[in-house]
């Protein structure tokens, strides 16, 4: 079953998104996502410049040996560019088995090991009263995990604000705009919020929260131990997790469970942090992290260690990626939670889907595949604008970790 056609596809129904599509000679299509969050055009380019020449021709029955060809084969290996490129090709390899075998994605894993992916969704507001009524919101639509976050008092920019009563959407059109991080308000700041969720809310709903990799380890450390009277499901990339012996400190002093991986591109960022079990949850993306192939091997080593899974899920994964997640999550046996954005109504026509969310759970539904089509027609209608994720400087003005 020869690959006869690769394209690549931009378009930007609300924010961009890269979708390769590759075509077999019996005229199977298959779906993959291929977008970097303010890189897009870096790896639209290496796809078609550097990898389209290496897949045409090719098997596409063979989704192990292309991954290895494609990684191997590369010679400098990992970096996002070139693993956001191979999890494309994997991602569309895995739709054409499934839609040549007629089965759901989900099927050829192993099949379903639950009913449903459990979902949390994020609740967040400029105040603690807007949190605390977008949580209450977001119960009422059956959410019972929920990513809470909330402006430090004075600090209008802290990470996870939406503007004026929109959906949280990071990245913005033009160049990046400059936000200011103070560190220890947020740190006084953080308990307290949490104290009022559990007190407006009780102790049956699952908490989370995203850092978003702002730390230094002993900072992480106060924090994780301060918010153990409110028991989180988890606090989020505590700290960047280039220094993984960071995880360490942050595992000496506190009980609070950490989750990490967003922006890992391979096993070799979390091996040690698995091993070492100082995480318990895994983020990685089934784009980011290179595809289904690495990802069930990534969630096969965490397995052994008690970690369980907990996939990026934001709206800068297309509908594509969100459906791989389905499939992987339902399938796999150490599947902890999946985070759901919800995509626009715009990108959600431009990626009509399967897959679907009732009742705090996502659903695959039954098409063969991953379920994902893309209209071409009306992605044309929507072209690609040059678009940031913003940067964050500290008081004095010294670049911090956004
Ligand atoms: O800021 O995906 O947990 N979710 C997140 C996201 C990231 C964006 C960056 O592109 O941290 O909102
Ligand atoms: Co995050």
């Amino acid at each position: 079953m020869k690959i006869t056609d690769a394209r690549i596809i931009v378009c930007s129904p609300g924010r961009n998104f890269v979708t390769l599509e590759l075509v077999t000679e019996d005229g199977i299509t298959g779906l993959g996502d291929a977008t970097l969050n303010g890189r897009e055009l870096a790896v639209a380019s290496y796809l078609t410049e550097h990898v389209v020449p290496l897949i045409i021709g090719r098997d596409a029955r063979r989704i192990e040996d292309t991954w290895h060809y494609l990684y191997k084969g590369v010679y400098w290996r990992r970096g996002s560019v070139t693993m956001t490129s191979i999890g494309a090709v994997d991602m569309a390899l895995w739709d054409i088995a499934g839609k040549s075998a007629n089965k759901p994605i989900y099927q050829l894993l192993g099949g379903a090991s639950r009913e449903a992916v459990r979902a949390y969704c994020h609740a967040n507001g400029a105040t603690v009263d807007e949190t605390l009524q977008s949580i209450a919101d977001h119960q009422r639509q059956g959410y019972t995990a929920i990513r809470a976050q909330c402006a430090t008092p004075g600090q209008p920019d802290t990470y996870g604000i939406a503007k004026g009563g929109q959906r949280y959407e990071p990245a913005e059109r033009g160049l990046p705009r400059e936000t200011l991080w103070s560190t220890e308000p947020y740190l006084q700041f953080a308990p307290q919020l949490f104290e009022r969720i559990r007190r407006e809310f009780g102790p049956g709903l699952d908490l989370l929260h995203d850092v978003h990799h702002r730390l230094r380890p002993i900072e992480a450390a106060r924090l994780g131990r301060s918010l153990e009277p409110f028991h989180l499901f988890w606090m989020e990339d505590p700290v960047t997790a280039e220094l993984q012996e960071g995880f360490r400190v942050i595992r000496q002093h506190t009980t609070t469970p950490v989750a990490v991986g967003e922006v890992f591109d391979s096993i070799f960022d979390c091996y040690r942090l698995i091993q070492e079990q100082l995480i318990d949850y895994l983020r990685a993306t089934v784009l980011h992290g290179g595809g289904l192939t690495p990802l069930r091997k990534m969630a096969a080593l965490a397995e052994m260690y008690h970690v369980r899974t907990g996939c990026h899920g934001a709206t800068d994964l297309s509908p594509v990626t969100m459906a791989a997640a389905v499939h992987f999550g339902l399938s796999v046996h150490n599947f902890g939670i999946q985070e759901h954005m919800p995509h626009s109504e715009e990108t959600d026509r431009v990626f009509p889907h399967a897959y679907s969310y009732r009742d705090g759970s996502l659903y695959p539904g039954d098409e063969p595949g991953l379920g994902v089509t893309i209209d071409e027609a009306l992605a044309a209608t929507y072209p690609y604008q040059r678009a940031y994720l913003p940067v964050a400087r500290l008081g004095d003005g010294t670049i911090h970790s956004w």
